[in-house]
Formats: structure tokens, C-alpha cells, sequence
């Protein structure tokens, strides 16, 4: 009996033993670069920070890039893959032509690769590089696990997973879901619109046939629309803020979609429909709840799909694969 117990024991030490080791080579956490590369988060908290406070525009940027990446294929880089002679990369894509800060991304890297050459992925980088974009601009201080390795493949035929942007609430809370995020996290990480911009291309569709009287998407603000027209004909690449404060991580968002006042239709369906209506008013209403709930919403977006041990690479240059 007693050997049979120990014997037990032994199985259960072992098996312990090989899941932990299992564990700590593959599994993303804070502290992965801890013994790896020590200054890991110096180096792109300072190379980030220095380039916004170049161009503070580049905040909206960076932080939508880690979205793009981890949306189409998980979040492994494959956002910053050039298109080469045999392979249309994810960067040519319409949806990811407005996309910005590369070199943000490239000088960090360079910067890393000669403290602690070959250690740190570039998924990790554009990861680390959006939290501190949202920092910079006085949003919520937060902690990421890291360890992601860099994918190998990146088709522009991929991005079709992206969100459209005249994506309805239903398609948008089914897409999510996909990915395991509940409807108040939809509203949560679309609070990421409180940085930037769109180009009129994004929004037109509100617009189409807009003259003073026949207001088209009955859920725009109608002196808004007027506004939006206005600026529109300048043609499909004049910017509009999303919010008041384009640098500024606030929840100022979520005040322009109750009034009706925000540009994309999927912004505004999260308004107009009531299984998401209450967490626009909570967020609101309460900065704090919206910060809490995005942080843990971003932590949670920044593990989907992640290549771990031997299913990626550490990219050299984060434009090319090994
Ligand atoms: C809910 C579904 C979403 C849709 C349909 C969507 C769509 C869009 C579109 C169409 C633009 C404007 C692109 C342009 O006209 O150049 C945009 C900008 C932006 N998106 Fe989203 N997005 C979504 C969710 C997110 C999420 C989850 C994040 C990050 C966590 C994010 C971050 C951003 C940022 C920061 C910008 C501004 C970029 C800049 O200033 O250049 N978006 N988004
Ligand atoms: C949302 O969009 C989908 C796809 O276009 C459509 O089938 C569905 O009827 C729409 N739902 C609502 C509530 O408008
Ligand atoms: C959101 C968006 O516009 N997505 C587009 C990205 O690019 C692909 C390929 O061109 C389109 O199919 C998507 O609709």
C-alpha cells in the first residue's frame, strides 16, 4: 500500500515537474525577460515616448497595430511583414493602409537587438509599444505578460478578419465572440477610439446622399453630419477625430456616442443597441470602470492565438521573416 502511494507521489512529482518546465519556456509572462533582457521595458517605454512627444499622432497608431496583429493570425507580428515578389503581406491591405509608426517599432527593435541580440520578439514589441502609447497619452497604467514569438506567415487575404467599420452591433458581438470577448469587452476595447482618427473613406457610407434635409443614418447627430459632409469634400483621406481630445486617453468616446456625435457605424451600434447601450453609459459615466475593463480587456487581446516556443521565431528584422 505504502509503496503503491509513494509510487503515486512519484508520478504526480514528475508529471509536475515536466508541466512546470513545459510552463516556463512557453507560457507568456510578466516577467519573461526578467534574466533575458533586463531593460526590455526601459528601451520601448523611452523609444515610444520620445517619438510621441515628436508626433503626438502616432499614439492612435501604434495602439490600433497591436489590434491589427492579434486579430489576424494572433498577435505575432504579422502585422509588419513586407509584401515580397512571392507573398502579399497583411500591410497591403485597405483595411491596414492607414496603419503608422512602423519605425517606431523598427528603432525600438534595433535598440533591443544590440543590448540582448536575438531575445526580443517584434510581436512583443508592438505589444509593449501600444501600452505605453496609451500611457503617454494619460491613460491606464498596465502590466503585460510577454514571451509571444513572431509568426511566419502574413497574407493579405487574411485580414478579412478584421472588423468593418459598417460592421452592425450583432456582427460585431459575434465576431468578438469569436475570439472569446464578451459584449461589454467589445465596448470596452472599441473605447480605443478615444485616440485618433478615420478618414472620411471609413465613414462616407453615414454621409451618402447627405444634403441638409435627408439626414441617411438616422443614428447621426444631423448638425454633425453637416459638419462631417463639409470636411468630406475634401475627399476620402481628410481625418476626423474620433473624439474631442485625439491625444488623450479619456472617455470621451462614449460622451460623443451618446450624442450621437462619433464617426464609424460600428462605434454608434454600440449605442443604438441595448445588449450594449448600458456599457457605453457605465464607461461614460465612470472613467475608472473603463479603465479597469480595458486594461484587462487589452491584457486578454494580447494573448489570442500567441505563438509560443518552436510554433514562432524572433524575428531579426520585424519586416522579414527568418
Ligand atoms: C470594434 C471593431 C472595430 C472597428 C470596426 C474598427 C475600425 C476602425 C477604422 C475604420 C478606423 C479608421 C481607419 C482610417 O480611416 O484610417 C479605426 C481607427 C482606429 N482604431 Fe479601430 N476598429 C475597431 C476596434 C478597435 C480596437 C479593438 C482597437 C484597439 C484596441 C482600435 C484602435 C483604433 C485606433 C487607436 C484608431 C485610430 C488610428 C489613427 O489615429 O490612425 N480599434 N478603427
Ligand atoms: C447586421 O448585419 C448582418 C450582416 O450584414 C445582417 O444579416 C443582420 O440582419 C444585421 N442585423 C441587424 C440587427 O441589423
Ligand atoms: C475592415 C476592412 O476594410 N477590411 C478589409 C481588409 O482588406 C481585405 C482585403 O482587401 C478586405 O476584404 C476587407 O474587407
Amino acid at each position: 500500500m505504502m509503496a503503491v502511494s509513494y509510487f503515486l507521489e512519484l508520478i504526480l512529482l514528475i508529471n509536475f515537474i515536466i508541466f512546470s518546465a513545459r510552463f516556463s519556456v512557453d507560457a507568456l509572462s510578466i516577467d519573461y525577460y526578467a534574466l533575458r533582457c533586463p531593460f526590455v521595458e526601459v528601451i520601448v517605454r523611452d523609444t515610444v515616448h520620445s517619438a510621441l512627444h515628436d508626433d503626438p499622432t502616432l499614439a492612435g497608431p501604434l495602439l490600433r497595430m497591436h489590434f491589427h496583429d492579434c486579430f489576424v493570425e494572433g498577435c505575432d507580428g504579422s502585422v509588419l511583414i513586407d509584401t515580397t515578389k512571392g507573398n502579399k503581406a497583411e500591410k497591403d491591405s485597405p483595411a491596414n493602409l492607414s496603419l503608422r509608426g512602423y519605425e517606431i517599432i523598427d528603432q525600438a527593435k534595433a535598440r533591443l537587438e544590440d543590448q540582448c541580440p536575438g531575445v526580443v520578439s517584434c510581436a512583443d514589441i508592438v505589444a509593449m509599444a501600444a501600452r505605453d502609447a496609451v500611457l503617454w497619452t494619460h491613460g491606464p497604467l498596465y502590466d503585460i505578460p510577454k514571451g509571444r514569438k513572431d509568426g511566419r506567415r502574413s497574407k493579405i487575404e487574411d485580414t478579412f478578419k478584421l472588423p468593418a467599420p459598417i460592421f452592425n452591433s450583432s456582427t460585431l458581438i459575434r465576431m468578438f465572440g469569436q475570439h472569446g470577448f464578451s459584449a461589454q469587452e467589445l465596448v470596452a476595447l472599441s473605447g480605443a477610439h478615444t485616440l485618433g482618427v478615420a478618414r472620411c473613406a471609413s465613414f462616407k457610407n453615414r454621409l451618402k446622399n447627405f444634403d441638409s434635409t435627408n439626414n441617411v443614418d438616422p443614428s447621426l447627430d444631423s448638425d454633425f453630419a453637416r459638419a462631417l459632409a463639409k470636411t468630406c469634400s475634401a475627399g476620402d483621406n481628410a481625418e476626423v477625430s474620433f473624439d474631442g481630445t485625439r491625444t488623450e486617453f479619456d472617455n470621451a468616446y462614449y460622451n460623443a456616442i451618446q450624442s450621437a456625435s462619433v464617426l464609424l457605424t460600428s462605434d454608434q451600434t454600440l449605442y443604438t443597441d441595448l445588449r450594449t447601450r448600458r456599457f457605453v453609459n457605465n464607461y461614460g459615466m465612470n472613467t475608472a470602470m473603463f479603465f479597469l475593463d480595458f486594461t484587462q480587456a487589452m491584457v486578454k487581446m494580447g494573448q489570442l492565438d500567441v505563438k509560443e516556443g518552436a510554433g514562432g521565431e524572433v524575428r531579426q528584422n520585424c519586416h522579414k521573416i527568418n
